[in-house]
């Protein structure tokens, strides 16, 4: 009897401890999704006045690349529109890369994104898409005519969707083929509040 409370007893305790580990969770780690983190694409690092292509599988940060290749651009090598890093979606080819993150079902968030493209080679129109759970949830395309690695020109645009899943899963996607693709940088997820959700 003693042994079997004793062994209730842990089981207890490492059922809590489980979970206040899990909650407390907000850094970023391999095997737990939580909040969604780094759209500003800082971390890792790419090499200075360059960059780094990653292709389909390759993580960046909380970001993983999910077709084709992209490239992961270095300060310094044209303007970021936060910090010092954005992502080119075409590395050698078209790319896209995802995040997924905690959402609550029922609620409703609101993606905001810096949007330009890689102005040293054709077509002069970039496009692109927003993918949220797989799927389609916005075309966008940019026109990189007059911009300069030093003015990127960057436009925000901005899509909304109501989680219907714990987690979920916030792709971009280039559409184009080549090596001159979309670019991203700031991305930002936000909650909408007051929460409608279903309890
Ligand atoms: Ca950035």
């Amino acid at each position: 009897m003693l042994v079997a409370r004793s062994l209730g007893v842990v089981a207890v305790a490492a059922g809590l401890l489980v979970g206040g580990s899990g909650a407390a969770l907000a850094a970023p780690s391999a095997a737990a999704v939580s909040r969604f983190d780094d759209g500003s694409f800082e971390y890792p690092t790419a090499p200075a006045n360059s960059f780094t292509t990653l292709v389909s599988g390759q993580s960046i940060g909380p970001w993983k690349v999910t077709s084709g290749s992209v490239d992961l651009i270095g300060t310094g090598f044209w303007q970021a529109a936060e910090g010092d890093q954005s992502v080119d979606l075409n590395g050698g080819q078209a790319g896209a890369v995802a995040q997924t993150f905690s959402t609550i079902v029922g609620r409703t968030y609101t993606v905001t994104y810096a949007l330009a493209a890689n102005p040293e080679g054709g077509p002069a129109v970039k496009t692109g898409r927003v993918l949220v759970g797989g799927q389609n949830f916005q075309d966008f395309s940019f026109d990189s005519t007059g911009k300069t690695r030093a003015a990127m020109g960057y436009v925000q645009r901005q899509v909304t969707f109501v989680a219907n899943t714990p987690t979920t899963t916030l792709g971009f996607a280039s559409t184009l083929p080549g090596a001159y693709g979309p670019v991203i940088d700031d991305v930002r997820v936000t909650a909408s509040s007051p929460c409608s959700c279903t309890p």
